[in-house]
């Protein structure tokens, strides 16, 4: 049978029809065009490459049109979507209008349930199995999740309730590769790679009992390594923790042998009680770039094929990631008290410079936000001035932790709020655009926005020495331009400020932009052209701390404007402006009041600017508004009458 893995739509049927060694060529081929679409463009690829064969022996063995697949995280479904219907359309994963990187509802039938955040499989096919059953229908349930995700809340309180859930017909497929993004961490990794190496440790063990048995006195020896035997007959055999959550085990199988995976997967798929598959892969397979450094070619964007290189490398541009690692590691030098917590981001925070300088004090807890959160309190409670670095999308999932561990008991746990804004390509499951809204309604929060690197490790070191009580920082997806970055974060180099204070960064007379962080600068743009083009006196203000606001600027100020504009990367509902809002109204204050933000609305994925541009948070947007506004006559709430042109 004859196939084109860039074109044809239909290749799940084809699947089924093939033999293991037209299987093969295929995952070879869907190899090359991973890599391939990969290197143009960012994209996930090492945890791709991991599941070729995994995806293909699952859909030669099940059936697509009644079975459900439920990937979680599900960046690690291209092989899916080539195999979908979407193989030509997979050159425009994460463009804007393009194929999402991630499973989507929207996208195909076969994308049966959308993800982006990790652990949720496990609930969710739980919840598709009971409506399977009420709905009197029937299919397999595949759940496929990896080591990472198995150890999240979610997973494992999802697996307390599927395997004694009576619920038939429910697999789980375990993708161990030993890797989050960074090495997984914890009991289960621990406990999954025993299992891993048990049958190696096995026959080691056979052929040194053999040697042993041809020396004198080799007989104790031996004593010993039978003995050790029945402890791993318990690990590896019956007594295993899957077992006991009420799933039969079934592993662990090599992830990249078709022929051994489709033969088991047949074997297991009649079987109705709830099971679990342990799957070992690489992640990064047969890419050797991605093999050896499956952390950096995690995701990943621009590289060159042949020798693996990314060719973007701009040494003096540098990220708020980076640029926090570099300033914590310089105020970790000063302070012992200075604690980080990750989950599972330690490279996507820029906390690895942190881990080196002090290992002591860095933790990394896997894809668990809410504990991060909560263990952070404790050592809080206890003195330590504990950062917790999380991407404003994922530490969504810990707002009761900030609430109930953390604010309720005032404790000095500082939020590094990673992403926040829009993310871009990862798109709407990854955009930061809520944490504003979520934060600004907790007692005793203060929130902080810096708008360029200098002022972000100024907060910083302003955070460690005056800071009390729960604070956040956020900062943006955004890299800028630094002349010496070996030294600019440099204790020496970060002069002092008060963040609770707000900056004017430009007077004016006419409008007053109230921005927060990244949009001050294109605020400052926006002014600087109207004042050219339009001899408009626009005020930028860089609204540093966004909760408690500076009241005493909006006393000072705001009256003086015919109209206060606020800029934010946030959802509006919830966010700065309508905290503003809320002065307005609560003051009484009698000015005409513009708000820029994120729409109530989920923004798609694309390019960064792309977006920013799309829902109007650049300078041209800033205009655009003011320029909707020139000219035209509005009320203010007293009834006064006033143009708004000058
Ligand atoms: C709640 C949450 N935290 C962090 C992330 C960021 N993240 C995306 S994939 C990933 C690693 C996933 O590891 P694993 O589940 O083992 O899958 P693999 O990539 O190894 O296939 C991480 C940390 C996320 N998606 N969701």
């Amino acid at each position: 049978m004859r196939w084109n893995i860039r074109e044809d739509t239909d290749l799940y049927k084809k699947v089924k029809l093939l033999d293991v060694d037209s299987l093969k060529r295929m995952a070879k081929e869907i190899r090359q065009y991973i890599i391939e679409v990969v290197s143009g463009k960012e994209g996930h690829l090492a945890s791709n490459l991991g599941v070729v064969e995994l995806t293909l022996a699952l859909y030669k063995v099940f059936d697509l049109e009644k079975d459900l697949f439920i990937w979680d995280v599900s960046h690690q479904c291209y092989t899916h979507k080539i195999l979908t219907g979407r193989a030509k359309e997979l050159r425009t994963i994460r463009d804007l209008n393009g194929l999402s990187g991630f499973a989507s509802r929207k996208e195909s039938k076969f994308d049966v349930f959308g993800a982006g955040h990790a652990s949720t499989s496990i609930a969710a096919g739980y919840g598709f199995a009971v409506a399977r059953d009420l709905l009197r229908e029937d299919g397999k349930l595949v759940m496929i999740i990896g080591d990472g995700a198995l150890a999240g809340g979610m997973a494992l309180e999802a697996l307390n309730q599927l395997g004694v859930s009576g619920k038939e017909d429910v697999m789980i497929v375990l993708n161990d590769n030993s890797m989050s993004i960074a090495k997984s961490v914890g009991a289960i990794s621990r406990y999954l790679t025993n299992i891993r190496v048990l049958p190696q440790y096995l026959r080691l063990k056979k052929m040194i009992r053999y040697l042993l048995s041809a020396l004198p006195g080799g007989e104790r020896t031996i004593g010993f390594i039978d003995r050790t035997k029945s402890a791993i007959k318990k690990l590896l055999l019956k007594g295993s923790f899957f077992e006991d959550l009420g799933f039969r085990y079934f592993g662990p199988i090599d992830g990249h042998d078709l022929e051994k995976m489709i033969s088991f997967f047949k074997r297991v798929k009649e079987i109705k009680e709830p099971i679990l598959v342990h799957v070992i892969t690489k992640k990064g397979k047969g890419y050797k770039w991605a093999e050896e450094n499956p952390t950096k070619y995690h995701g990943i964007g621009n590289f060159d094929v042949k020798n693996g290189e990314i060719r973007e490398v701009k040494r003096h541009f540098v990220s708020y990631s980076d640029a926090f690692g570099k300033t914590l590691v310089e105020l970790a030098r000063r302070d012992k008290r200075i604690i980080a917590i990750t989950a599972a981001m330690p490279d996507g925070t820029g906390l690895v410079p942190f881990r080196e300088s002090f290992p002591d004090r860095f933790f990394d807890l896997g894809m668990t936000e809410p504990t991060c959160v909560t263990f952070g309190g404790a050592l809080a409670a206890r003195g330590f001035k504990v950062f917790v670095a999380i991407y404003s999308t994922f530490l969504q999932r810990a707002v009761d932790q900030i609430i109930h561990d953390i604010a309720l008991q005032n404790l000095g746990v500082i939020f590094a709020i990673d992403r926040a804004g829009i993310v871009g390509r990862d798109g709407p499951t990854h955009h930061g655009v809520f944490d504003i809204t979520y934060l600004r309604m907790i007692p005793n929060m203060r929130i902080f926005a810096p708008s360029n690197l200098r002022e972000f490790a100024s907060m910083l070191k302003w955070m460690v020495e005056k800071g009390e009580g729960p604070m956040a920082i956020r900062y943006p997806r955004e890299k800028e331009w630094v002349q010496d970055p070996e030294n600019a974060f440099k204790l020496s180099n970060i002069s002092p400020i008060d963040p609770m204070r707000w900056e004017v960064i430009r007077e004016g007379k006419d409008i007053c932009i109230l921005a927060c962080g990244s949009m001050v600068k294109e605020a400052v743009k926006a002014a600087e052209e109207l004042k050219i083009k339009e001899g408009i006196e626009v005020e930028v203000v860089n609204a540093r701390v966004i909760k408690p606001l500076d009241r005493d600027f909006l006393k000072r100020n705001l009256e003086r404007f015919r109209i206060v504009i606020t800029v934010e990367e946030n959802v509006l509902k919830g966010g700065f402006g309508s905290g503003i809002a809320e002065y307005v109204v609560d003051n009484n204050t009698k000015i005409k009041m513009v708000r820029l933000g994120i729409p109530d609305d989920f923004i798609t994925h694309g390019d960064r600017d792309e977006l920013l541009d799309i829902t109007g948070l650049t300078k041209d947007g800033i205009l655009r508004k003011i320029r909707k506004y020139r000219g035209e006559r509005y009320e203010i709430p007293d009834g006064t009458r006033y143009s708004r042109d000058r």
